[in-house]
This record gives structure tokens, C-alpha cells and sequence, in this order.
């Protein structure tokens, strides 16, 4: 595989954030007064609706929790908090990359290979993963930065796909989509690109047919990027 763009999945794929997501919202959810927690097992189902607002009022909606009806139209509300508070967790420094992820965007800035991300998160989460890691001029590096705030559907939607092929200028199968979960999957293999996943820890399950590889992570997958001659 001879990419000319690499296209980095955040959540699940460049760190395991997802604890740090649902810490957030539990801590949010305590502060408006609601009794609703999502444990791991409940937040794992949670998880196959991405975007932290379609998520809440899709719990609302399906899990009937005490005060839902009353708190569907604070969502919004809802969920800016819980941003504010994910930002303190990732400030203070409670994450962590996965194996290989910094190597593999140095190398391929080090080798002119391009580099975008595609992810159903905010772009301010994104900006305070890489303030918190590898710092934002590695960011300032990429060629697209496509987030939930660019797009009207989130994946499983192709549109952040589409959107990261037609800012790097390139077709489909001259990209690697890298990404952790099943609606990823779905979301770049809507756009025809093909998908190295990185199993995260809450997507065990999922089915990742369809897939180019498929590997626990970069390091111990040995993945390894060829520059085209
Ligand atoms: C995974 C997501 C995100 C986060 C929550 O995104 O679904 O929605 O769980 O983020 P990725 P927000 O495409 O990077 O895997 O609460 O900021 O929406
Ligand atoms: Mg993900």
C-alpha cells in the first residue's frame, strides 16, 4: 500500500478517549441534577451513535431515563457542558496515544505523504487532543481537518470522508482511512477509501468486514508505510 494520504480517524483511533468522553458526560449529567449514569456496558451500545448530542437524545429516546422528556430540549446545553468538562480531563493529562500513532503522522510529514483527519467529534476536542499529545503544530501539519462542526451527518455518513477527499485533492484509493469501529468503517467505506482498523477497546465486537486490515494496533500489527517510488 502506496498512500498519498493518510486520513486519521480521533476517537477510539489516535487514543482510547472514549472513558474520557463518558466520565464527561456522567459528571455532566450529575451537575444538571439528573440521576441518568452510563456504565460501560450501557455506553458500549451507546457508542454505535456517533456524536455526543445524537447519543444523549438517542439515550433519551430509547432508554426512557427519569426527567428525559423534560431535559430533550437542554441536549444542546447538555452537551457543551459536557465538552467544557472533557477538555479539563484531557488538560489535565489523562490521556494518552495509542502504539505507533505519533510515529506513523511524523513519518508521513517527514515524506510529504498528506495527512487528514475525519472524525464525528468537535474541533475543539480535536485541537485539545493534540494540545495535550503531540502538540497543535504537528495538527497545524494536516491538510484537512474535517469535524462534526463541517458536516451535516456524522458517520456512519460518508460526508466527512467526502469532505477530507475533496480538501486533500485526491481519489479515494490513493488514501488510507485509519479508524477503530464498524461506523467508520462504513463511513469510509461510503466514500470508497480503504480502511486499516485499529481495534479500540469498546469495539471488540463490532464486525470490520470489508476492511484492508484489520489489527489490534500500528506497533503490534507492524504496520509499516512504503513511499511510493
Ligand atoms: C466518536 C464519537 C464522538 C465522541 C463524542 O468520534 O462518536 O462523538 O464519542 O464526541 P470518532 P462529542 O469519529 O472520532 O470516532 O461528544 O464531542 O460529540
Ligand atoms: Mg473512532
Amino acid at each position: 500500500m502506496f498512500p498519498k494520504a493518510l486520513i486519521f480517524d480521533v476517537d477510539g483511533t489516535l487514543a482510547e478517549t472514549e472513558e474520557l468522553h463518558r466520565k464527561a458526560f456522567n459528571l455532566t449529567f450529575k451537575e444538571f441534577g439528573l440521576d441518568w449514569f452510563w456504565d460501560q456496558k450501557l455506553y458500549g451500545e451507546l457508542l454505535k451513535v456517533a456524536g455526543g448530542q445524537n447519543r444523549t437524545r438517542h439515550f433519551i429516546e430509547t432508554s426512557n431515563p427519569a426527567d428525559g422528556p423534560s431535559f430533550i430540549d437542554q441536549v444542546a446545553e447538555i452537551h457543551k457542558r459536557k465538552t467544557q468538562k472533557y477538555g479539563e480531563l484531557l488538560t489535565a493529562g489523562e490521556i494518552e496515544l495509542r502504539p505507533g500513532i505519533e510515529s506513523l503522522i511524523a513519518q508521513a510529514h517527514k515524506t510529504g505523504i498528506k495527512t487528514a483527519i475525519s472524525t464525528s467529534t468537535s474541533r475543539i476536542n480535536v485541537d485539545r487532543l493534540f494540545a495535550a499529545t503531540m502538540g497543535l503544530d504537528v495538527l497545524n501539519k494536516f491538510d484537512a481537518v474535517c469535524c462534526s462542526n463541517d458536516v451535516t451527518s456524522v458517520k456512519p455518513a460518508s460526508d466527512l470522508y467526502l469532505l477530507a477527499l475533496d480538501q486533500l485533492e485526491l481519489a479515494p484509493e490513493e488514501c488510507l482511512a485509519i479508524e477503530d469501529s464498524e461506523i467508520g468503517l462504513a463511513s469510509a467505506k461510503g466514500a470508497s477509501v480503504p480502511v486499516l482498523i485499529t481495534v479500540s477497546a469498546y469495539c471488540r465486537d463490532d464486525e470490520f468486514s470489508g476492511a484492508w486490515k484489520i489489527m489490534d494496533d500500528l506497533e503490534s500489527g507492524g504496520f509499516k508505510l512504503q513511499i511510493s517510488p
